[in-house]
């Protein structure tokens, strides 16, 4: 049984302690901690875990073999850096952390103990949408992938949403997917900001982020966080003898009154449940074997954080930003051979 801690038991926290506990297989949370101390009291209460005042204090717990980073994204330097400094695999939630440089001190931390301990929660490539659109793409099907048209959408966002969380917190997702979907990096990225939603208050939203890989392929990504009628994530792909996209929100439509409708999720939670599932199911068995963590690593987590940082100084300077990556350190080029 994996024993694992959790630190910051918000929104994502708590809906991963709920799979954890409730639907995974070899798992135990049995340590919490959260700034809120009263939330982390309640939390951890409720299912029998031990209560840390700091994460640092967690991750020291010896009744914790792996850590659950789940706080938000400023915090999670210190916290993977200390599970690395402790020696204990830990997972941490998008975005690794929010700059690169702040990244490139966890890929040196990594590569000092080794071995792979970071897996980063870009869950979307455990979604089985996502996986069937890549496997669309590689089996050639529809030739040469060229352009790649994405909407990530949030019916609203909550009050500590702010500044350039539309590109370091949602588009990242996109940035982590592309990469993947691809096999290639980001090369340069523009941002264009179109007419403001006045759902949004004082946020720039929406934004149209244009990257463009090193392979040729051009991506465009709308990101709307306040469009009030569900989340809704799209993607279709052109390829030069045809295109291959994800289905529809729901997999059931009901058709009444003249009318076809189709339940639209209401958050990331709804959406991305089975990946989630997915994900952490994975993670459990791969550490509990005493393996590597197999999913995202820093490495992907350090090149989403570059794109994301000059996808924001596109945003703040409305020029055309390129990127250029620190040589892959041989850790991730033999994971990932
Ligand atoms: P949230 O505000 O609901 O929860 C974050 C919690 O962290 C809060 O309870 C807060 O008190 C706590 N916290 C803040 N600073 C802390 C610190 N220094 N030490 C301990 N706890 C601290 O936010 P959320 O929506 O759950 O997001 C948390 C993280 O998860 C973010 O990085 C976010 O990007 C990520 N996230 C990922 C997905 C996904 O789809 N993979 C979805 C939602 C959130
Ligand atoms: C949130 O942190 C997530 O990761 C969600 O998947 C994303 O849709 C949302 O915009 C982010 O704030």
């Amino acid at each position: 049984m994996l024993k694992v801690g959790v630190i910051g038991t918000g929104m994502i926290g708590q809906d991963h302690i709920r799979r954890l506990t409730t639907v995974l297989n070899g798992v135990a949370v049995t340590a919490v901690t959260d700034v809120d101390t009263a939330v982390a009291a309640d939390v951890g209460g409720r299912i029998g875990a031990t209560v840390h005042a700091t994460g640092e204090e967690l991750v020291g717990d010896p009744a914790v073999d792996a850590v659950l980073v789940c706080s938000w994204g400023p915090t999670h330097e210190q916290y993977v850096l200390a599970a690395i400094a402790a020696g204990k695999p830990v997972f941490c939630e998008k975005p690794l952390a929010t700059t690169q440089e702040a990244c490139l001190r966890i890929l040196d931390a990594e590569a000092a103990h080794g071995s792979r301990l970071v897996q980063v929660g870009y869950m979307r490539r455990f979604d089985f949408a996502y996986r069937a659109l890549k496997m669309a793409v590689d089996s050639g099907e529809i030739g040469l992938p060229l352009m790649m048209h994405c909407a990530h959408r949030n019916a609203s966002v909550p009050p500590f949403y702010r500044g350039d969380m539309a590109i370091t917190d949602t588009a990242v997702h996109e940035i982590d997917m592309v990469r993947w979907m691809f096999g290639a990096e980001v090369s340069a990225v523009r941002v264009l900001v179109p007419r403001h939603n006045r759902n949004g208050g004082e946020l720039e939203d929406p934004l149209l982020l244009i990257m463009e890989m090193a392979d040729g392929v051009i991506v465009d990504v709308e990101v709307s966080v306040n469009i009030r009628y569900g989340y809704d994530i799209r993607g279709e792909i052109v390829g030069e003898n045809g295109t291959a996209s994800l289905g529809g929100p729901a997999p059931v439509a009901v058709r009444r009154d003249g009318r076809v409708g189709v339940p639209v999720p209401a958050d990331w939670r709804e959406r991305f449940l089975q990946a989630y599932d997915v994900e952490l199911q994975e993670w459990v068995h791969a550490i509990s074997l005493g393996g590597q963590p197999l999913g995202p690593s820093a490495w992907d987590g350090y090149a989403a954080a570059a794109v994301s940082d000059a996808g924001v100084e596109a945003l703040r300077t409305g020029n055309r930003v390129l990127i250029s990556l620190v040589d892959q350190p041989k850790l991730y080029a033999e994971a990932a051979g």
